[in-house]
């Protein structure tokens, strides 16, 4: 199981793991003071399986932004009280919206006009009545490939797993958005670690780390996410799980990893884990935490979990 992974599985599994796939509906914000144009362009967009918001009042547009969070924005450009660059401009502002493709959608002939919007941070301008086929690829395109960066800037390069900043961007809005149910945070880390590299080289020590979290991600739902915390450390947000039944999945996940690295194998991995579940805190009084129990399991002798 040490082989290396070819480059493509590598990619998909790393496009498999944050939902670039349109399995993910794509989520399209329509920004139409017009009802009826509005009505129009979800009917056809949802007819393609498109999930879609109406935002008839671009006054509110960032509170329904922050809400519906959608891969990208249909933009009218002439509403009343503010027009679709000046909208443009201020989403751009935001730091989180950065890389949101924003498509004009309007009956704007006019070239120059055109083109003074898209200087405004707009990406493309599609003239009404549109081609539902340009539109919808055109769509199509832009999420994908926003969502393939997307996944690039989240997940770590050697693991494929989330990186340190999403894993804690994952922890806040299970926090947020679970709060009624139980949520347990675990850190893994390999033990003697460094004897592996000095034994066996740093190339077979990344394999060690990559297969790890393979055997983690084939392990654990699809829905708790999986973060590479550091070097050889991971952590994990186990949803619908309190302290007693994390440490049961994670007890179950290090004996059947240690079964597999053991069979056949002349190298010996071995992992601990604290956990810890969340009770109001803050995320970094629950990292600590788990950190403090991951202590234990260490001093305890490694290769157990702590709580
Ligand atoms: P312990 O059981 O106490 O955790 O012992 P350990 O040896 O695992 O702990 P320590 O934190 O001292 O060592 C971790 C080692 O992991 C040190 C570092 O060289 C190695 N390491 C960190 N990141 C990587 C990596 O990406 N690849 C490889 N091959 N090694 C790494
Ligand atoms: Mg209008
Ligand atoms: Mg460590
Ligand atoms: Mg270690």
């Amino acid at each position: 199981i040490y082989e290396e992974m070819d480059v493509q599985s590598v990619i998909s599994h790393l496009e498999n793991l944050l939902d670039s796939s349109p399995e993910v509906p794509f989520k399209i914000l329509i920004i139409d003071d017009s009802r009826a144009q509005a009505t129009h362009t979800a009917n056809v967009l949802n007819k393609a399986g498109m999930v879609t918001q109406v935002a008839n009042d671009p006054l509110l547009v960032l509170d329904v932004l922050s809400g519906f969070t959608p891969d990208l924005i249909l933009m009218d450009m002439y509403m009343p009280g503010c027009n679709g660059m000046e909208l443009a401009k201020v989403i751009r502002q935001q730091r989180e919206y950065i890389n949101l493709p924003i498509i004009y959608l309007s009956g704007e002939e006019d070239r120059e006009r055109q083109l003074a919007a898209m200087a405004e941070g707009g990406d493309d301008f599609l003239t009404k009545p549109v081609d539902p086929g340009h539109l919808l690829t055109t769509l199509r395109n832009r999420v994908s490939r926003a969502r393939q960066l997307q996944n690039l800037i989240a997940c770590d390069s050697l693991t494929g797993l989330l990186n340190h900043t999403h894993l804690l961007g994952a922890l806040q809005d299970a926090m947020r958005t679970n709060s009624d149910v139980p949520i347990s945070f675990v850190m893994v880390d390999i033990d003697h670690f460094k004897q592996v590299n000095d034994r066996h080289g740093h190339p077979v020590g990344d394999l060690v780390i990559r297969n790890l979290s393979l055997f983690l991600r084939q392990s654990l739902r699809k829905s708790d996410p999986i973060g590479r915390y550091g070097g050889e450390e991971f952590a994990i947000i186990l949803l619908d799980a309190t302290a007693q039944q994390a440490r049961q999945i994670m007890d179950d996940i290090r004996l059947n990893f240690a079964n597999l690295i053991h069979d056949g194998q002349s190298l010996k991995v071995t992992f601990s884990c604290g956990v810890a579940e969340w009770s109001g805190q803050s995320i970094s009084e629950l990292v600590a935490a788990s950190d403090q129990a991951l202590y234990c399991a260490k001093r305890n002798g490694r290769n157990q979990v702590q709580l």
